[in-house]
């Protein structure tokens, strides 16, 4: 055993502050992609289903490197090194996180787009989902560099005005270490009953609380059960996954800037929240906007009972 797995115990991977116990394996599920019944059975139970390949890698790289040449003009890939590596300027004076996102100058690149709104993606759904498939029009594009983590979450809270029958699909644009900050899941966590009866139905525009349910990823293992999981992810891959299903992302603690799309897909025939729809989505018009009063992650999980 090296010295650096001696400093680092195996399997413990940092979420937010803390380094917590995460597997890395999740179930793929390409032997069953024809198969819609099978597909539903397993979302159902597990939460999630992870797609090797499902796009074509070398369309995913054109996205990546239309993304990284805007990135280069702003100024924050590193000088002198290859654009298609990625590595983050450290003098790049603003910090970068996972939130930076929705950017139109990126979501519109049309070598984006043919990747979130290509045929693969729109012909898997509307198998899965037995009719027309739409995406929001809104697309949650991330650029996150060294440091940066997202929160744990449902993404019901952000999104769940139309249809629940309504799945995320993360798509990493590039190879994705388990240094650059993959997207981690609470295995289990759809089964948590009493947070889906609470949290799960939540809208943060109507009830103005913080949105993420925990900061503590072990709290969440110890109070309700599950475990943390992620996997290595290579250009082509997406993972699937339920409006609740708890997730996070890793801390990115690589020099890399770790670039992600995670965008919705429904029932065309079905109710869509209005807040990601349209040329221009007016999205959170409320949560989080200038003079807003958020109620305590603290205060809602009292209220919650949770
Ligand atoms: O990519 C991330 O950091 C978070 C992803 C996420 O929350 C999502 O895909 O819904
Ligand atoms: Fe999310």
């Amino acid at each position: 055993m090296s010295l650096n797995q001696l400093d680092k115990p195996q399997g413990k991977l940092k979420i937010l502050h803390q380094d917590v116990e995460v597997s890395t394996e999740l179930r793929e599920s390409n032997d069953i992609l024809d198969d819609p019944d099978a597909l539903k059975k397993r979302i159902a139970a597990d939460g999630y289903l992870l797609i090797r390949g499902l796009h074509d890698k070398d369309a995913v790289l054109a996205a990546r490197k239309q993304i990284l040449e805007k990135l280069a003009a702003k100024g924050m890939i590193a000088p002198e090194t290859p654009l298609m590596n990625g590595i983050f300027n450290p003098d790049y004076p603003e910090p970068t996180s996972t939130g930076s996102m929705g950017n139109k100058a990126l979501t519109q690149l049309p070598a984006f787009k043919a990747v979130v709104e290509g045929a693969p993606v729109m012909r898997f759904f509307k198998r899965f989902l037995g009719g027309e498939a739409r995406t929001f029009d809104f697309k949650w594009l991330r650029t996150a560099g060294p440091g940066s983590g997202s929160p744990i979450h449902y993404d019901i809270v952000f999104m769940g005005r139309g249809t629940q029958e309504l799945y995320s699909c993360w798509t990493p644009f590039g190879d994705v270490s388990l240094d650059m900050g993959p997207i981690v899941f609470c295995l289990g966590s759809n089964r948590f009953e009493k947070v889906r009866a609470t949290y799960g139905q939540a809208d943060v525009d109507r009830d103005m609380i913080e949105g993420h349910f925990s900061d503590d990823p072990l709290e969440i293992v110890e109070k309700f059960g599950g475990h943390w999981a992620t996997t290595t992810f290579s250009a082509g891959d997406v993972i699937i996954f339920s409006m609740f299903l708890m997730h996070a992302s890793l801390v990115n603690t690589s020099n890399k800037i770790r670039i992600t799309a995670d965008t919705r897909y429904q029932l065309a025939s079905e109710p869509i929240d209005e807040r990601w729809i349209g040329e221009k989505p007016k999205g959170h018009y409320a949560w989080k906007q200038e003079d807003a009063e958020i109620e305590s992650l603290e205060t809602s999980r009292q209220r919650w009972g949770v």
